[in-house]
């Protein structure tokens, strides 16, 4: 029978209670907050849409692969499961477990960059470019023109511009180049994606160049589900094989298996090449642990191998997950609110600079709509904009990026159809009192990834 509509394809088995307060209780708590979402306790928060990152529910199944973790420190069995399900799943050979996303993109950053190098990316993200400038490489912005543009309806806004690419290359010379970084999904841009038939011709440039392709897959399952839904001839794909083929067109992966993977907590570095995989694990039993554990403990280790495979096993999950993420972007579209479209993967991603447009950049818009946003509702969403861009470190300036955005970032099978409906409330009855919102300033900026614990106060009059 054809399918009229879908639901989740899960129901559900254990509830966590969550509370509503006062408007003047969350006005003192965003004051003491420091106007910041980081610095608010969870408790005095209602829908909690800071973060698709280690917040999805997980699976009876996943629960009960905890109880078999194998703690042994070396030669876990929860680590070759994991091995296994990382080298079906994505078709990587050499797995260098990590405790998350970025202790893998330290490594990677340590083992191929030299002071001097120039890494190329589909837009920054802030903890890779931060280890790729920790490194001593610095960052170049090879994106599409249209990722930046909030409204532009592009399907893949996470493309890499080859023209851009080629002029890195031309500028720079490609022994200067040592990887480029390729994310999936590109968090930044507003969880947008690329097509395998601009993933395919960056492999093949590159490798003409002799210049690798790491990917960032965090959120490559979502990537390859709007593939699936987007690209000629992928229709009756699975997500799965899609998968396996972004991958292909790489040399190795970052994963911050927070996302996609359904854990709590994890990570990894995947490789291809042996060789590359040994100065990996040598520097991983310094920074992480031992090659059989990277940052996890052995039940991690199992709900992990468990998640990598549940998310594939069948279309119904990626489907369900990015349709909940739509479906609050539709309600919000409908009344008219400045988002950024198409709408992706992971959330929705409110355009600041449009609502708050009488602020400038520098007093923060995306910074006061989630303050304004928590005021409202109760509902936490993150700053993306001028904050998490930071300072240039050659000027000391603040970076302006063209996109000033406030994420509104939904767990994966956590939140029902009536928290999305909540939130749309919530921030319509923000933006119809816009005008009457004012600007921040920094009252503590801290050097390093400073949106995380920086503290702002309303501008005086
Ligand atoms: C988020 C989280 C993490 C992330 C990512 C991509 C595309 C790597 C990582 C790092 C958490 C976060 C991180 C920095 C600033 C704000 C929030 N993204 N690549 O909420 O992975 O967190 O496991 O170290 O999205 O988007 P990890």
């Amino acid at each position: 029978m054809e399918r009229r509509s879908w639901a989740e394809p899960f129901k559900v088995k254990m509830v966590e209670p969550i509370r509503m307060t006062s408007r003047e209780y969350r006005q003192q708590r965003i004051r003491e907050a420091g106007y910041n979402s980081f610095l608010l306790r969870s408790e005095d928060v209602y829908i909690d849409l800071l973060t698709d990152s280690g917040t999805s529910a997980m699976s009876d199944y996943q629960w009960a692969g905890l109880m078999l973790g194998d703690e042994a420190y070396a030669g876990s069995r929860s680590f070759y499961h994991l091995e296994e399900a990382v080298r079906e799943v994505y078709g990587y050979a050499e797995l260098i477990p990590t405790h998350q996303g970025r202790g893998a993109e330290h490594i990677l950053s340590q083992i191929l960059i030299k002071p001097g190098d120039v890494v190329p990316g589909n837009m920054y993200f802030t903890t890779t470019r931060f280890h790729q400038e920790y490194a001593g490489a610095e960052f170049a912005d090879v994106i599409i023109d249209e990722a930046h543009e909030a409204a532009n309806p592009h399907p893949f806004k996470g493309n890499v511009d080859l023209d851009k690419l080629q002029a890195v290359i031309d500028e720079v010379g490609a022994e200067r180049i040592p990887y480029i970084s390729v994310e999936t999904n590109v968090n930044m841009a507003g969880g947008q994606p690329m097509s395998m038939a601009n993933l395919k011709a960056v492999y093949e440039l590159c490798r003409r160049h002799d210049i690798l392709v790491m990917l960032d897959a965090t959120r490559a399952l979502e990537n390859a589900y709007f593939i699936q839904q987007r690209e000629d001839g992928f229709q009756d794909r699975s997500v799965a094989e899609i998968l396996r083929e972004i991958c292909s067109y790489s040399d190795g992966a970052t994963v911050s298996s927070k996302k996609d993977n359904l854990v709590n907590i994890g990570g990894f570095l995947a490789l291809r090449d042996p060789e590359l995989a040994r100065r990996a694990r040598a520097l991983l039993v310094a920074f992480e642990g031992l090659h059989t554990y990277g940052g996890m403990s052995g039940r991690d280790m199992e709900a992990l191998a468990r998640g990598i495979r549940e998310m594939v096993e069948t279309d119904d999950h990626v489907r369900a997950r990015v349709g909940q993420v739509e479906y609050l972007g539709a309600l919000l579209l409908k009344s008219g609110i400045p988002i950024v479209q198409p709408v992706g993967g992971h959330g929705v991603f409110l355009n600041a600079a449009a609502i708050l447009s009488h602020l400038p950049q520098d007093q923060f818009p995306a910074q006061t709509l989630t303050a304004a946003l928590y005021v409202d509702s109760g509902v936490r969403g993150m700053e993306r904009g001028i904050v998490s861009a930071g300072r240039d470190p050659a000027t000391g300036d603040h970076r302006y990026p063209k996109l000033e955005l406030v994420r509104l970032a939904i767990p994966r099978r956590v939140y029902t159809q009536s928290h999305m409906d909540v939130t749309a409330e919530s921030v319509i009855a923000v933006y119809e009192e816009r005008e009457a919102v004012r600007g921040l300033q920094f009252t503590y900026e801290p050097d390093e990834l400073r949106f995380f614990q920086a503290r702002f106060e309303p501008i005086p009059d």
